[in-house]
């Protein structure tokens, strides 16, 4: 996701997390404010491209090796690359936020990583290998030239709030995510969100991250590509397209909010 769409997710969390939940990351991330989710949500696409951080590039995503629209599924053994992969990393970061021999510097680290992976496991491109996970997929997106990657990173999610201002993407956030929030307690979310705590196990933070990438996956066929990549390429995304993604990009925004609330209860409860 950009930037918008990770700053919502580190919003619905915090909306879902237990108080002393709320305490004990503060403390981790030493922000005692209400955004210190928020507030680090984007740090791990900040690093990336610097010389420190580039061993983490390949933390933010997994090349499912599979064949859209004919077969998706996600394979630990052979997806995940020797340079480690979501799925990986997510389980390295919980590890060491758990580990309290780690100096705290290093836990903090690691929290910001793993905030930011929770979102990203939830963006469906970043769970496939066509194209770089679509990175190499020029479309137009009302009319404008695009990649496909970025057009589920970024434009379809501005495009479900009504346009993000360059200035407030903070702000827009917290609205998008109180909404969400909303949704999740009372609305159109209410049912599935008891599905959504499913699977999810501290003691095995690989089978449970693999099982969303794995959920995450099913939408490239169904939705990302429902016809292939070669239907699309130098294609408009056009309406059609739009009302089909808009729905998915929302409940997977809000899943990751409502899991990363989830997992964060499980490692403050078990140091606590
Ligand atoms: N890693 C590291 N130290 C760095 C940069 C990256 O350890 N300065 C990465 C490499 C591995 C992961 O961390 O993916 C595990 O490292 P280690 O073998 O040190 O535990
Ligand atoms: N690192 C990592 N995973 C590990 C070990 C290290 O991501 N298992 C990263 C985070 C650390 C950085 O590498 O800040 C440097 O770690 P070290 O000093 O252990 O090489
Ligand atoms: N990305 C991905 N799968 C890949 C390569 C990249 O999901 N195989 C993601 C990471 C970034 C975006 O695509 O969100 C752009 O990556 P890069 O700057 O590495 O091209
Ligand atoms: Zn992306
Ligand atoms: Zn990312």
């Amino acid at each position: 996701w950009g930037g918008f769409g990770h700053i919502t997710v580190a919003y619905v969390a915090s909306n879902f997390v237990a108080n002393s939940t709320t305490a004990f990351f503060q403390d981790v991330l030493r922000n005692d404010t209400e955004d210190y989710l928020a507030g680090v949500a984007t740090w791990a696409d900040s690093v990336r491209y610097t010389q420190w951080g580039r061993f983490s590039g390949p933390f933010h995503f997994i090349d499912a090796a599979d064949n859209p629209p004919h077969e998706c599924g996600v394979k630990l053994e052979r997806d995940c690359s020797k340079q480690g992969c979501i799925v990986s990393a997510f389980a390295n970061y919980t590890g060491r936020i758990l580990d309290g021999r780690l100096p705290e510097s290093e836990r903090e680290i690691a929290a910001k990583f793993l905030i930011h992976f929770l979102g990203d496991i939830h963006q469906p491109l970043h769970t496939e290998h066509v194209a770089r996970g679509g990175n190499g997929i020029n479309v137009t997106f009302g009319g404008v030239k695009y990649n496909l990657h970025h057009v589920w990173d970024v434009e379809i999610p501005e495009k479900v709030v009504g346009g993000v201002g360059k200035e407030h993407p903070y702000t827009e956030a917290r609205q998008w995510a109180d909404s969400l929030t909303e949704e999740i307690h009372s609305g159109k979310f209410k049912a599935s969100s008891r599905s959504w705590r499913k699977g999810i196990k501290l003691s095995n933070p690989e089978s449970t991250s693999l099982g969303w990438a794995s959920e995450t996956n099913s939408y490239v066929c169904t939705t990302v590509l429902p016809l292939g990549p070669e239907a699309i390429v130098n294609q408009e995304l056009g309406t059609s397209y739009y009302e089909k993604a808009a729905p998915v990009v929302e409940a997977q925004i809000a899943k990751a909010g409502y899991r990363l609330a989830a997992w964060l209860d499980l490692i403050a409860s078990k140091i606590d």
